[in-house]
């Protein structure tokens, strides 16, 4: 049986992940960083089938002794502080998870099992930033808007330098927005299906945004995942772009979502200049040809059905209508 090691188990990405690998058989552990109270809202229903340990990506020695422990045949890092705007509040916290914290977890592969471990990074379109060319490949010239994309561009050039250096298998996955069900809400697809059910539901009266200009190449997370996994399958580590190919700007993500509960957007959105960002990132929209041709990966979920999903998501959830879950255990 295979392992594999999580980390970010709690994110997004991390709950859609361990339940693909569950699927394919996988004994799955998931790295948790220590907090007053617990945050396993996304992994509660897996209770049993998964194995969590506490350690942080701050702390090298942690990952290690983790590591040395389950002795896993592959890792996943997906722990990152990945809200752009706390980036610019947090710089310096943001480069130690998000871009050294990178360098810890291949230090501790490189210590107990370079040839034996693959390793796939969570590297990021926001690399792109100020686009270089449209759209945006594997080959595009990076140009990042953000302390968050410096700090993702770091991840990806040690991750590329490991592979390099020590003949590691290190792939670097260049992953364009996905979003879900389970997305954080501070993001704004999430922000926006919340705010519409709350506004359907006679919970709020407005709906407060920043640039609605801005376009992004959206997908659905359980796709995006797949794509990680079969990174790591393939037999020559590389690095992939992964994209719908479609770009969207934020008006349009609106539009949907209030159409889904059939309102005019026009009434209810309020243009708040304090959500605008110091640097914005205009466009993205990425070409997935190559990880089409070499691993045969497509996304399946399109951009309305991702909107529509998410708002009657939220709907049910503010309407009480979701199972609670029993709590996983930390080893
Ligand atoms: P997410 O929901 O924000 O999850 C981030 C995870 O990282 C959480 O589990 C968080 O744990 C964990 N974490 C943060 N700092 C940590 C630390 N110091 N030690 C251990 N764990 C730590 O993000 P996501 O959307 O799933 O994204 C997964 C990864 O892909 C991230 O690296 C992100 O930057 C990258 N990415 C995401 C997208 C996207 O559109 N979603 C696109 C490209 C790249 P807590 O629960 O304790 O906070
Ligand atoms: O949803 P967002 O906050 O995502 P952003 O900044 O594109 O970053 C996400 O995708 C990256 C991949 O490209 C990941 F690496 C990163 O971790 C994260 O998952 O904002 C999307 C766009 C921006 O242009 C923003 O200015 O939406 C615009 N926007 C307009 N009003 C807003 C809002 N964004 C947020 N969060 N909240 C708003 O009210």
């Amino acid at each position: 049986m295979k392992k594999a090691v999580i980390t970010g188990i709690t994110g997004q990405d991390g709950s859609y992940l361990a339940e693909l690998l569950l699927s394919k058989g996988y004994q799955v552990h998931g790295i948790v960083r220590r907090s007053s109270s617990e945050n396993f809202e996304r992994i509660n229903h897996l209770t049993g089938q998964i194995q969590l340990h506490q350690a942080d990506l701050l702390d090298q020695l942690s990952i290690i002794d983790v590591f040395r422990e389950i002795e896993p045949d592959e890792v996943y890092n997906l722990a990152a502080m990945s809200f752009v705007p706390t980036s610019w509040k947090q710089p310096v916290l943001t480069s130690e998870f998000t871009a050294t914290g990178v360098t810890r977890v291949l230090e501790a592969i490189r210590l107990l099992n370079p040839k034996g471990i693959r390793f796939y990074q969570a590297s990021s379109s926001e690399m792109f930033g100020k686009v270089q060319a449209v759209p945006q490949t594997e080959s595009t010239p990076f140009y990042p808007r953000s302390p968050y994309g410096v700090a993702k561009l770091y991840g990806h050039w040690i991750t590329v330098n490991y592979r390099e250096s020590y003949d590691m298998f290190c792939c670097s996955g260049i992953l364009f927005n996905h979003e879900s069900e389970r997305r954080g809400k501070e993001f704004v697809t999430r922000k926006v299906t919340d705010g519409v059910a709350r506004i359907k539901l006679g919970m709020a009266k407005e709906l407060r945004m920043g640039n609605l200009e801005a376009k992004r190449d959206w997908g659905h997370a359980a796709d995006y995942v797949r794509a990680m996994w079969m990174m790591l399958q393939h037999h020559e580590a590389d690095d992939f772009v992964i994209a719908t190919g479609e770009t969207h700007p934020v008006q349009e993500l609106v539009e949907l979502a209030f159409d889904t509960v059939n309102l005019d957007w026009r009434k209810y959105v309020v243009i708040d200049p304090k959500l605008f960002r110091p640097a914005e990132v205009d466009l993205l929209v990425g070409d997935p040809a190559k990880a089409k041709n070499v691993l045969g990966w497509k996304p399946e979920v399109s951009f309305p059905e991702l909107v529509r999903r998410m708002v009657l998501s939220d709907l049910a959830r503010l309407q009480g209508n979701t199972a609670p879950a029993s709590q996983p255990k930390i080893a």
